[in-house]
Formats: structure tokens, C-alpha cells, sequence
């Protein structure tokens, strides 16, 4: 009888220390970071680009009705696998050592969902990992395996690795749906990455909506037929929409009337894996769009027009998806009362072009490219519409999470919280006058060459290099499409000089040395060249 009073005793004694402390200490927020692959700024309506308001997106808007919309948020190398690396450190790619899709992830290093568990966070990834290995850090991961596929992707679960029939971004929002609703109730705060494959090429959208934007013409940008004139690397690249893309994998487009055989697809298995009834239903959505084109018999200008259409249909169409995702899993959290104790950060990996200077992909150091949505409702600690001008940068995020989650920021970190902008202590325009950026991967698909450079405000300076050395400089002021390269004009020199020397000093702030500069053997440039050519 004594050891059992004795044992109520302790445990009432426990449970009330418990409750002191509940009352105490502030509760940490969950966090819910939603990242899509290759989700162009101007395909959010939110953003308000003409070419958004003709296919909205209702549900990630509601992250800017309800807490902030940044207008002027970067990445530091826009490619998938360096950014995906920065968010994780809060470091630039010459220290994390992933410069390059294809390099290898350092999974030792200290990164944020470790920062996350430390501070008592359950910590979980579901979707694009796209980083060597596989994930430290997280109590659960549900990965998709490389790049992923839209239809029945193979998903790779600790040991496991299993093909999973269903719509890739539709199976990632369901299994982080559950997930949430396994770990809602726990005695941890919890961290979720949903991490999307969408809308990444080969865009290829969900059956129920395939033909959803088949009757809307867009706008074609300005520059669709840019020349890139004193631009060399832009001369040299190998990502046009008429030129680069392939026919039948990336267009859907058919090799004749009245036949659903694709086009010029070299890597069948994004096809092949449909099942028979998916596949059916998907050709015969293409088909009469396929038999009018052959009809039509287009060349020249009219056919790159014509594969801009179809480009942006797809692209659109595969966001559709992701959009109701959000809705869901945002329903999900004002169904279960976690709205108020839940930041949602919705951003991509990068920027994208959308037929801007005639180009898909990214890569460039150039706005469309280097700019990245990011949107966070933390209601009622962030105010309603909020639209935050700051130069902030993938590189800040997991300072700025580890900020919210009331964690100390580690004196190695590079970024900085942006929470003093949102907490309404930092004027957004004090928050940082300039930018580094540094992309690595050529020669590689799509032949950008390496290049760096710093953007400020107003102005933005750029070198390329390896097989070429050349400097471009813009006023995003008067030429915020980035068309006219200003370096050595006379009425620029003052401004040339400071940003050289801007450059410099931000090179060595972040400890960039000359081990980043290395060239290509000449041999292995041209060979690429010819590959992709
Ligand atoms: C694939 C794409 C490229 C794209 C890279 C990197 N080709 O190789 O167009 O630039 O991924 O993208 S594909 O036809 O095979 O999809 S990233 O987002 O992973 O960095
Ligand atoms: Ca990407």
C-alpha cells in the first residue's frame, strides 16, 4: 500500500511539474515547410504575373491573405540539389560542399532538422530528397527516389523501396497528411518537410487535369525572341523552349496524326510507367490537340509559338495539383485547431523561366531565375498580408526556423532570421544591401556556364568563366528583364567600380576562396556541347 500511494505521490508530483512548465516555457510552433521543385514566381497568382492571373492558384494565395508575402526573396545557386543543401545548412554551396547536382551530401554535417530535434522537434521529410544518401536528421522519411516520377514513383522508406501507384504530388500530400495526423498529438512540437516533385520538367499534370488549360491562350513574354545581345553565356546555353526541348517527352507532342505515339522521348519510363488505364485516359486527352497541330503543319515562328502554348499548359496544369494540395493540407489544419500554432512556409528550390529570353529551366544568375517564392502564415504572430520587400535568400530559412522555434542560431550559419522583419523590428529595407551568388554546374544539361556575381537593390554585376571570361552588369531599375548588359559603359563607371569592390568584400565575408574558381578541361566543354547539341 505504501509503495503505491508512494507511487501516486510521484506521478501527481510529476504531471504537476509538467503543467508549470507547459505554463512557463512559450510552446513552440510546428513547422510545416512546403517546397516545390522548379515553382516559377510567375505562377503564383499571388504574385499577381499576368501570366498567374490566367491560372490561379487559390490555395497557396491563402498563405499571403494570411500572413506574408516576400517579393524579393534568392537563391544563392539555383539548381536543385545546391539549394535544397543551403536551406539545410544555412550555408552557401562552398561550404556545404554541395555545389553541383551530382555532388555528394556531407549527411554528417549538422543541419537544421538535427537544430530541430535538439530543440525537441519530431522531425520528418516526405518527398524530393535529390541530395546523395539518404536523410539524417529526420525521425521519418518517405523519400521519392532521384528525381522521382509523376505517375506510380517509387518511394524509398528506410530499407525499403516500393512503387506506389497514384499522382506523385497528390501521394505526397496524403502521406503527409497522415503523417501529421500521427504526430498532431504527441508531447513534441513537430517539423515536416513536404517536399514536391511538381512542377519540375517534364510537367506532366494529374488525369483530372490534363486538358484544364487546353482553351486559354498566354501572353507571350516580351523577350521570347530575345537575341542575347553582349550576353555570351545566354548565347551559349542550351535551354530554349523551340530549340531545346524534346518533342514528345517534354511538349507531348505525337509523330503523326491519329497516332499517341510521343515524339522525339528519349527516356521512355516517364511514359511506360503509367498503368494501362492511366495511359489510356492520357492519350486520349492529347489527341485531338496532337491531330490539329500535325494538321496545321507549323513552322518557324509560328511553331516556337505555338510550343510556348504547350509548354505553359502543362506547367500550369501540373501546379494544379500542388495548389489543392496546400488547400488540403491548410483545411486539415483549421479542422484539427493547428492553424494558430503552425508556421506553413510554401517556397520552391528556385526560380524558373517561363518562356522569358525563350527559356525553360534556371540556372542563370538572372531574376526569373535566382528569385524564388516564399510565402509564411504563422497566424496570429505574423500580420494578414503582409508583402515584405527584404533581399532575403533560401540561405536565411533555417536561421529563421530555428529563431521561431526559440533555438540558438549557430555562429556558423551564413543566413540571418528574417522573424525581426515579421516581428515588425526590422525595417525590411535594412535587412541586407546585397547579395552573393555562385553556380557551378557546367558542363552539364543545359550548358550554363559557371558564373558569380552580387546583386543589390538596383543593380546587379556578373561574371562568367571557365571557357569564357565575360562580365555583364544591369540596372534592374531601367531593365528589370535584364537585356541590356551596361559593363564599360562610360555613364556606369562609378557604379561598376562599387560593385566590384561589393563583390569582394562579400566574397570574403563568406569565405569564399580561390579553390572555387577552377576551369574545365577545353575537351570536355566541347564534348558536352556536342552531346547536347
Ligand atoms: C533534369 C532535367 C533538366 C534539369 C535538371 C536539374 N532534364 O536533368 O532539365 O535542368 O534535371 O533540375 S529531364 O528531362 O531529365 O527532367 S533540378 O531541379 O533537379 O536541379
Ligand atoms: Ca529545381
Amino acid at each position: 500500500l505504501y509503495t503505491m500511494l508512494a507511487m501516486l505521490a510521484l506521478t501527481s508530483c510529476g504531471k504537476k511539474k509538467e503543467a508549470q512548465t507547459a505554463q512557463t516555457e512559450p510552446q513552440k510552433p510546428n513547422i510545416i515547410f512546403i517546397m516545390t521543385d522548379d515553382h516559377a514566381l510567375q505562377a503564383i497568382s499571388a504574385y499577381g504575373h499576368p501570366i498567374s492571373q490566367l491560372a490561379k492558384t487559390p490555395n497557396i494565395d491563402r498563405l499571403a491573405q494570411n500572413g506574408a508575402l516576400f517579393t524579393n526573396n534568392f537563391c544563392t545557386n539555383s539548381l536543385c540539389g545546391p539549394s535544397r543543401a543551403t536551406i539545410l545548412t544555412g550555408k552557401f554551396s562552398h561550404l556545404n560542399g554541395f555545389r553541383m547536382n551530382g555532388d555528394k551530401f556531407d549527411n554528417n554535417q549538422p543541419t537544421l532538422p538535427k537544430y530541430l530535434q535538439q530543440a525537441g522537434y519530431k522531425t520528418a521529410i516526405i518527398g524530393k530528397w535529390h541530395l546523395s544518401g539518404t536523410p539524417t536528421g529526420f525521425d521519418y522519411w518517405d523519400i521519392l527516389n532521384d528525381q522521382g516520377n509523376y505517375y506510380n514513383p517509387q518511394f524509398i522508406k528506410q530499407q525499403d523501396t516500393t512503387v506506389t501507384e497514384g499522382y506523385a504530388t497528390d501521394l505526397i500530400t496524403d502521406k503527409s497528411i497522415d503523417w501529421i495526423n500521427q504526430n498532431k498529438n504527441g508531447d513534441k512540437p513537430f517539423f515536416i518537410m513536404v517536399h514536391h516533385k511538381a512542377p519540375h520538367r517534364n510537367w506532366m499534370p494529374a488525369l483530372r487535369h490534363v486538358n484544364m488549360y487546353d482553351t486559354v491562350h498566354f501572353p507571350l513574354p516580351d523577350t521570347y525572341f530575345s537575341k542575347h545581345e553582349g550576353q555570351l553565356a545566354a548565347q551559349q546555353q542550351l535551354m530554349t523552349v523551340y530549340d531545346d526541348m524534346y518533342e514528345g517527352h517534354d511538349l507531348k507532342l505525337t509523330k503523326k496524326e491519329g497516332s499517341p505515339e510521343p515524339a522525339h522521348n528519349p527516356w521512355t519510363t516517364d511514359f511506360d510507367r503509367m498503368t494501362p488505364e492511366q495511359r489510356k485516359i492520357w492519350d486520349n486527352a492529347y489527341q485531338a490537340k496532337n491531330d490539329a497541330f500535325h494538321r496545321a503543319n507549323l513552322h518557324g515562328k509560328e511553331l516556337a509559338e505555338y510550343k510556348y502554348q504547350r509548354y505553359v499548359q502543362d506547367y500550369l496544369a501540373t501546379i494544379a495539383s500542388v495548389d489543392e494540395g496546400v488547400g488540403k493540407i491548410l483545411d486539415y489544419l483549421d479542422a484539427n485547431g493547428l492553424t494558430e500554432n503552425t508556421i506553413v512556409v510554401y517556397t520552391s528550390d528556385q526560380g524558373f523561366y517561363m518562356g522569358e529570353n525563350g527559356w525553360f529551366d534556371k540556372r542563370f544568375m538572372y531574376d526569373i531565375s535566382m528569385k524564388q517564392p516564399l510565402l509564411i502564415q504563422y497566424p496570429p504572430k505574423i500580420q494578414k498580408e503582409s508583402v515584405i520587400p527584404a533581399m532575403t535568400q533560401n540561405l536565411d530559412f533555417a536561421a529563421t526556423l530555428l529563431d521561431y522555434a526559440g533555438a540558438t542560431i549557430p555562429d556558423d550559419f551564413q543566413g540571418q532570421s528574417i522573424k525581426p522583419i515579421l516581428d515588425n523590428k526590422v525595417n525590411p529595407d535594412d535587412f541586407r544591401d546585397a547579395l552573393y551568388y555562385h553556380y557551378y554546374d557546367f558542363p552539364a544539361f543545359h550548358m550554363v556556364k559557371r558564373h558569380y556575381g552580387v546583386r543589390t537593390k538596383r543593380y546587379k554585376l556578373i561574371h562568367f568563366y571557365d571557357d569564357i571570361d565575360a562580365w555583364e552588369m544591369y540596372d534592374l531599375k531601367t531593365d528589370p528583364e535584364e537585356q541590356h548588359n551596361l559593363y564599360d559603359d562610360p555613364n556606369y563607371t562609378d557604379i561598376q567600380k562599387q560593385l566590384h569592390k561589393r563583390l569582394k568584400e562579400l566574397q570574403k565575408q563568406y569565405k569564399v576562396t580561390d579553390e572555387e574558381f577552377k576551369t574545365t578541361p577545353k575537351e570536355r566543354v566541347e564534348k558536352t556541347y556536342e552531346n547536347f547539341r
